[in-house]
């Protein structure tokens, strides 16, 4: 495996996901973490999206993020396939606005876990996967340090800024 290869594949139900999904790509970017991204539906192209999971590990991949709205059986799927980490992302999508898609990627059966963040949490998604290849990647660890010292340093502005407009009001 070179370095450029990707470690993260990123696969969702529809290109009309790829607005929700490209929180992932951009964190994941600012990680330094190599990712592919591909539309995959596992209802309408069941074979292909099979395939891919179960050739991802052999190709360098380590995590794989999984979005899909509505019905979305696109992670269960893929777990179901692949011995690795699968991560999966319910989007909002149609008239129960993400609510289907999350009991569908979250209520898996024992055996086939799904990591399954919030709906629409593909920040979160990306977050999780830089999380598990640090695990043995002392220098993703050392950016997960600063990235977390630096949602310190936002709260503290938050914390600043209450206090101000808590001053401005005459309230404190
Ligand atoms: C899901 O249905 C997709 O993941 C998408 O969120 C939703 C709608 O897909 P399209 O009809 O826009 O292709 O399978």
């Amino acid at each position: 495996m070179t370095e450029s290869q990707p470690r993260v594949l990123i696969l969702m139900g529809s290109d009309s996901d790829l607005d929700a999904m490209q929180g992932a790509v951009r964190a994941l970017g600012e990680f330094g973490v190599r990712c592919e991204v591909k539309v995959l539906s596992v209802h309408r192209a069941p074979d292909l999206a099979l395939l891919e999971a179960s050739r991802a590990r052999e190709r360098g991949i380590r995590v794989i993020i999984c979005g899909a709205g509505a019905a979305a059986h696109l992670a269960g799927a893929v777990a179901a396939k692949t011995t690795l980490p699968v991560i999966g992302v319910p989007l909002e999508s149609g008239a129960l606005r993400g609510l289907d898609a999350l009991y569908a990627t979250v209520q898996m059966p024992p055996g086939v876990p799904v990591a399954t963040v919030a709906i629409g949490g593909a920040h979160n998604a990306a977050i999780l996967a830089v999380q598990m290849l640090a695990l043995s990647e002392p220098e993703l660890a050392e950016r997960l340090a600063a990235y977390k010292r630096k949602l310190v340093e936002q709260v503290e502005e938050k914390d600043r800024r209450a206090q101000e407009r808590l001053r401005e009001d005459g309230l404190s």
